[in-house]
């Protein structure tokens, strides 16, 4: 495949932009070889510099759950812009999302808009924090909520497919304050809770983790962590970023029956625009500026181009839930063919998967937290990506990523790519 244009605009970006890329992951840093340059999108498919046609299993990290260039989402950008982009006051738009989120999620009685996921983390934690009067917060190694300081200690996706789960330039005053527990494991979280007695503020959960891969919550263990928190006063954050609106209109909390007291959004609300959302009991969100002390801000924050899209597509998911059946039969059709390509190859594998999120895992032990996800083997996940890549089939860049279907993907897309599957497999 030739991607001699991506080549050349990697040398030109990295002269101006660390890594060439403004998003790490994006680097290509733990699979190797060039991160390709898209320049165009339509549905299901990209193509880059080299106009080389991909099938995309990125989806934007997951907000193009609809495909790219989704027709209602483009033409109400097209409309708005005329309008101005942005006034820094408050707008009509801004009641309509809000609402649309308020009204169809039952935990949900104030919801605040942000710019990124990690805006909407931040803001969560110090909420919780203002709220309880209690410093501390539990978060689950290899579980991912963004770039925000506390975060980056044990942290999956980009900053463990870089090798980096605790960054520099966090200090250790703010590292002492982050607690870690191991995701599907209560035990861990009551260890950490009774060193720290009346000290936590908030637990911060992945509910369906995808930045290990797509790891699925064992039995019992959401509802637990429910209970605990009840019953300790801390502050149970859901960080749906990833699986809000994807994993049906209600989320996680909907899809596996258990309420959170705050929960954060980005991605699929803002339909590919930069928002990020929190939200949860009108009790701890009336803590929030200007109706409580805690402050947060923000200029572009509702900004009217990115709620007329995100509104577009919340609509259209609302108004057509055969999508998220579509999603389902879609992914359903591309584990079963996956399952059947690798069990034929007799390699070890773990295929993970809940609604549309699914990960590829080359290890023969179960996949069910960060430790098991870092048994995966690497070096075969790297020719698997590589060789899927030239076969046309995009898929996130890193083993610790989950894999995102749009419903723009059509079952002969699905079975374009078992095929391809099946050639990349019989090959390494
Ligand atoms: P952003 O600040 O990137 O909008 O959202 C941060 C975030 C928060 N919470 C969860 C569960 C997330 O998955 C994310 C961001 N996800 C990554 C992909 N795993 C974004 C891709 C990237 O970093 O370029």
């Amino acid at each position: 495949m030739n991607i001699s244009k991506s080549e050349k605009l990697f040398k030109e970006a990295s002269k101006y932009i660390p890594g060439g890329v403004n998003s790490p992951v994006r680097a290509f840093t733990s699979v190797g070889g060039t991160p390709l340059f898209i320049k165009k999108a339509k549905g299901a498919y990209m193509y880059d510099a080299d106009d080389n046609k991909y099938i995309d299993f990125i989806a934007s990290w997951g907000p193009m759950i609809m495909g790219h260039a989704f027709e209602p989402v483009i033409k109400a950008i097209q409309e708005k812009v005329l309008d101005s982009t942005s006034f820094g006051a408050p707008t009509e738009l801004e009641i309509e999302v809000a609402k649309i989120i308020c009204d169809n999620i039952p935990s949900v009685d104030l919801v605040r808009m942000v710019n990124s996921g990690t805006e909407a983390t931040m803001s969560a934690i110090r909420v919780a924090r203002g709220y309880t009067g209690k410093s501390k917060f539990i978060k689950f190694i290899g579980n991912y909520h963004g770039h925000g300081d506390s975060f980056l200690i044990k942290a999956g996706s980009g900053a463990v497919t870089l090798g980096y789960p605790d960054s520099p330039g966090v200090t250790p005053g703010t590292a002492q304050d982050t607690l870690l527990a191991d995701y599907n494991d209560l035990e861990s979280v009551e260890k950490v809770i009774a060193a720290n007695k009346g000290e936590i503020a908030a637990l911060i959960i992945e509910p369906v983790p995808g930045n290990m891969g797509c790891i699925i919550p064992e039995k019992g263990f959401l509802i637990g962590l429910r209970e605990i928190c009840n019953r300790e006063n801390i502050v149970l954050i859901f960080d749906e970023v990833m699986s809000g609106f994807r994993l049906g209109f209600g989320g996680a909390q909907a899809t596996l029956g258990v309420d959170a007291d705050l929960v954060t959004y980005g991605k699929v609300i803002g339909a590919g625009m930069p928002v990020g959302a929190y939200g949860g009991k009108k009790e701890i969100m009336s803590c929030v500026a200007p109706t409580g002390p805690v402050y947060q801000a923000g200029t572009l924050s509702g900004n009217p181009i990115a709620m007329v899209a995100g509104l577009s597509l919340l609509q259209h998911l609302k108004d057509h839930p055969e999508v998220y059946t579509e999603l389902d039969e879609k992914c359903s059709r591309l584990e079963k063919g996956i399952r059947k390509v690798m069990e034929n190859s007799g390699k070890p594998f773990q295929l993970n998967r809940l609604g549309s999120m699914i990960s590829l895992h080359f290890t023969g032990d179960p996949v069910v937290n960060f430790e098991s996800a870092g048994k995966g083997n690497n070096e075969s996940f790297k020719k698997f990506f590589h060789g899927m890549l030239n076969e046309g089939i995009y898929l996130p860049p890193s083993a610790y990523e989950s894999w995102f279907l749009s419903n723009a993907l059509t079952m002969d897309d699905i079975d374009q790519t078992i095929r391809a599957c099946e050639k990349v497999i019989s090959e390494m």
